[in-house]
Parts: C-alpha cells; sequence; structure tokens
C-alpha cells in the first residue's frame, strides 16, 4: 500500500520539528539578516553569530544523546540549515561545516572519541573542520596524496588539505589520510580518518582565501607537516576512513540542498516584494506577465528543490539503500535552482538587481559555490549515474 510515513513530515511537520524550524527561523530574522552584509564586505568571521546559535541550541544538534547532544536526523537538522540559509549562506556553511566534520566521529567514532572531541564543542561555543580536499585532488577523493605512516602507538601525519571551511577557525579537524602506500590498494581499504587537533605540533592553516561569495565563512589551506596522531584519535580502524568519509556525504549532502534551497526562497521572497513595488508602464513590474511568470518559475523550482532535500533527508534518516543517490539528486538540483532562481532575481531588480547595496547580487555570488562544495553537479551526476545503472542490471 501507500506510505504516509513519507508525506506526513511534508505536509505537516511534526510539533518537535517546527519548534525547531521557529527558533532557526527567529534566529534568521533577529541574528543573521541585520549583520549579513557587514560580515559579506568585511570577511570577518561571524565569531558573535556562531555564539549566539551555539548558546540557541542552533550548533552540535546531531551529537548523540548520551554525550548529551540532542541526536537530531538529517532532516530537523536541514530545517535548522535552510532557515539559516535564507539569514545568509556564508554563515549557514560556518555553522554546518562543524557539523560536517563532527558526523565522521558520529558514524564510526568510539564513545571516548565523541564524549572527547563532540562533548568539547557543546560545552564551549568552538567549531571544527573536515578536511579532505587536496591541491591535488577534490572530486577524486581517492587522489589524495596526504598520508599517515605508523610508528609505535603513534601516526605521522604529512600533507596539505585545501578549500577547508573554519581551516583558520576550528578547535579541531576532521583529516582523511592515504595509509596503504601500494597504489594498487582499493580505495575503500587504503584510507583512515583521524582526529587531529589544532594545537598539536605540525599543524598550521593558512591564510584566509578570499572567494567570490559565502564571505562570511572561513576557507584555508592547512597543512600537516610531522604531525603525531596517538592511536586513540584513529575513527573506527586503519583503511576504513574512505568509506567513512562517503557515508558522511548521505547525511551532509541534504544539508547543502537545503542550504541551496534557503537561499533561493531568500531570492525568490526579495524578487516578489520589489516587483509589487517597483513600477513601469504605468503599473507595478508583477503585473507585467514576463516578470510574474519569471517569480512563477522561482517558486516552482524552490518548491520542487526542497521537496527534494525533504526526500533525501528522510531517507538518510532512515538509512535507505537510495540515501546516497537522493542526497546527489537533492544537492545537484538544488545547487542548479539556486543559481538560476539568485539570477532571476537580480533580472526583476533590473540595474538594482547588480549593485551591492540591494541584498540580491550577494545571493547570486553566494549560489555558485552550491555546483562546487561537498561534490561538483558532475559528480553528484556521476554518483546518480552510477547508481541507476546499478539498478538497472
Ligand atoms: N557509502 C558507503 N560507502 C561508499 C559510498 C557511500 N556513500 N560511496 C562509495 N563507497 C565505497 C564503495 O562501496 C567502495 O567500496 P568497495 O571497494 O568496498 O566496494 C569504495 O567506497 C570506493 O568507492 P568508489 O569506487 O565509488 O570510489 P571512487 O574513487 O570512484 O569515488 C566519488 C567516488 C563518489 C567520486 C568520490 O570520490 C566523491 O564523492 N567525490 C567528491 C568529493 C566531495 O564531495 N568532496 C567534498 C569535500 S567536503 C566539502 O566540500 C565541504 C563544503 C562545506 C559544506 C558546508 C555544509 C553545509
Ligand atoms: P576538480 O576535482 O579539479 O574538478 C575540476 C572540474 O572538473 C570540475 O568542474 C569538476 O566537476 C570536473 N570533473 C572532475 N572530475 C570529473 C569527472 N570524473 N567527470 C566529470 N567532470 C569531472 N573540501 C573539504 O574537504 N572540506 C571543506 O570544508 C571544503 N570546503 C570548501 C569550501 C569552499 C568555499 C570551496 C571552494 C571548496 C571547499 N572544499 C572543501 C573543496 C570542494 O569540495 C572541492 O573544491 C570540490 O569537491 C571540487 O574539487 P576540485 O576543486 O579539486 O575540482
Amino acid at each position: 500500500g501507500y506510505s504516509f510515513d513519507l508525506w506526513d513530515p511534508i505536509v505537516k511537520l511534526s510539533e518537535t520539528s517546527q519548534e525547531i524550524k521557529d527558533t532557526a527561523d527567529k534566529f534568521a530574522r533577529e541574528e543573521i539578516i541585520p549583520v549579513a552584509a557587514q560580515y559579506d564586505k568585511s570577511g570577518e568571521y561571524p565569531w558573535p553569530v556562531v555564539k549566539k546559535a551555539w548558546e540557541t541550541g542552533l550548533l552540535n544538534t546531531h551529537a548523540p544523546k548520551d554525550i548529551g547532544g540532542l541526536e537530531l536526523g538529517a532532516f530537523d537538522g536541514c530545517l535548522i540549515a535552510e532557515s539559516l540559509s535564507y539569514g545568509c549562506s556564508g554563515m549557514m556553511t560556518a555553522v554546518e561545516s562543524s557539523g560536517l566534520a563532527q558526523w565522521p566521529i558520529i558514524l564510526g567514532g568510539s564513545k571516548t572519541q565523541q564524549k572527547k572531541y563532540i562533548g568539547r564543542l557543546i560545552e564551549e561555543p568552538l567549531v571544527a573542520a573536515y578536511c579532505v580536499t587536496e591541491p591535488g585532488a577534490g572530486s577524486d577523493v581517492a587522489g589524495i596524496k596526504t598520508k599517515a605512516v605508523k610508528k609505535g602507538n603513534e601516526w605521522i601525519l604529512n600533507g596539505t588539505k585545501m578549500w577547508i571551511t573554519n581551516g583558520g577557525v576550528a578547535n579541531w579537524y576532521f583529516v582523511l589520510a592515504r595509509t596503504n602506500p601500494d597504489p594498487k590498494a582499493p580505495a575503500g581499504k587504503a584510507f583512515t580518518g583521524f582526529i587531529v587537533e589544532r594545537d598539536w605540533p605540525g599543524v598550521s592553516p593558512g591564510r584566509k582565501e578570499w572567494n567570490m561569495g559565502q564571505r562570511a565563512s572561513n576557507t584555508t589551506m592547512v597543512t600537516f607537516e610531522d604531525v603525531r596522531i596517538p592511536e586513540e584519535n584513529v575513527l573506527t580502524g586503519e583503511g576504513a576512513g574512505f568509506k567513512i568519509a562517503m557515508e558522511t556525504f548521505d547525511a551532509t549532502r541534504p544539508m547543502v540542498a537545503c542550504g541551496a534551497v534557503g537561499l533561493a526562497q531568500r531570492a525568490l521572497d526579495e524578487a516578489l516584494k520589489y516587483s509589487l513595488e517597483r513600477h513601469t508602464f504605468g503599473k507595478p513590474i508583477a503585473e507585467h506577465q514576463a516578470v510574474a511568470f519569471l517569480i512563477a518559475d522561482m517558486e516552482i523550482a524552490v518548491e520542487t528543490a526542497r521537496l527534494a532535500w525533504m526526500k533525501a533527508a528522510w531517507a538518510a534518516d532512515k538509512k535507505l539503500p537510495t540515501a546516497t543517490k537522493l542526497a546527489s539528486i537533492a544537492k545537484c538540483y538544488a545547487a542548479d535552482i539556486a543559481n538560476r532562481v539568485a539570477s532571476d532575481a537580480v533580472q526583476v531588480f533590473g540595474g538594482a538587481g547588480f549593485n551591492s547595496d540591494y541584498p540580491v547580487e550577494k545571493l547570486m555570488r553566494d549560489a555558485k559555490i552550491y555546483q562546487i562544495y561537498e561534490g561538483t553537479s558532475q559528480i553528484q551526476r556521476l554518483i546518480i549515474s552510477r547508481h541507476i545503472f546499478k539498478e538497472a542490471k
């Protein structure tokens, strides 16, 4: 029979989910929107906002209950991320990247590791970072060169990570490194995940990169030079890292998708408001059908992309075999619609759309990254195609 299980949370959020969403909406309205333009211009890390978000309980929401967390699933986490992104997607990235770093420890860490490292983030307003990409390899994760070699009870880590969100402000890092030097070793066995503390000798974050958009978030290189890692900071076990890094994306790609939807919703709302205020040829531009239809297309895009993240997050929470494919569909689709909707919002604003005193040019600059980080749109299509061909066999 037909399952209402999927549609219930979409048609009507549970009381708890609605409360979570209301809290995040209020936070975006009161704490993010008033300062978003200022941080976009200065490029400063929004510590005051991150600290307030921590006090409000909007950080570390996936942390397990037995270590003092809320243990929210992907679905409720996405409700928060969509609202934060509506306020400023750069700030959402700053906050949610710390969540991204925690997922490998939630999925593959011991209770001791969870208590020590996630517990630390619950006790103090600190953030973490997820280090996989390198200067020489981003899409091809199996091509990374950072390596760790076992010496006695320790691992010696060497390598350089690139484009790391929260790289310069993190208290600790999840780091993926090659631990089997044999080039023929399968990816699923050749890499290990480590927890590395910022203060350890040999750990050096680079300067903040000046990006096209999402400038409130902090992106840096991070270099590891003969960093000594104790055995107790290995996740799951030697060789388990690649799969932990991939499983993490099943939970976090819906999160990226909802970030794109939050941005698109904001672009739509701004365009709608402006179209009712701006007059040409004796009437509001909203009454020109060409403009009204542009806005109708934005609504179609936002609504359908939201359904896509909701289904993906639901599948991730249920750990369904289709979760990986659905996460890629949602991420890829929402990233594309965010770019189109933001660009169309600029169009609705006319000349004012191109100017930084109005809110939509920032949205257009902020949107581009959604087609790049957490796997480019090409990589999402690669994952989707691999899954459908496998299913067809
Ligand atoms: N779950 C479990 N296991 C998996 C998964 C998965 N989802 N995917 C692959 N594996 C396993 C495979 O089963 C296989 O295991 P086995 O050999 O035992 O069968 C093994 O891993 C190797 O898999 P593949 O053969 O598929 O590996 P490939 O080398 O072909 O690569 C990908 C696969 C999918 C292309 C992979 O390299 C990839 O995902 N690339 C994109 C990288 C990426 O997304 N990077 C993002 C970095 S983080 C980031 O950008 C953060 C931005 C800020 C975020 C802000 C938050 C809102
Ligand atoms: P490449 O892999 O070199 O790709 C270049 C182009 O080739 C792309 O268009 C790509 O789609 C295409 N391409 C590559 N392979 C294929 C293929 N097989 N088929 C078709 N097309 C292909 N990484 C982290 O680990 N942690 C972070 O916190 C993090 N945050 C980021 C924040 C920002 C602002 C940015 C810009 C990046 C961040 N990244 C992070 C890295 C991000 O995930 C990578 O940039 C991304 O995965 C692409 O890798 P790349 O830049 O090496 O591009």
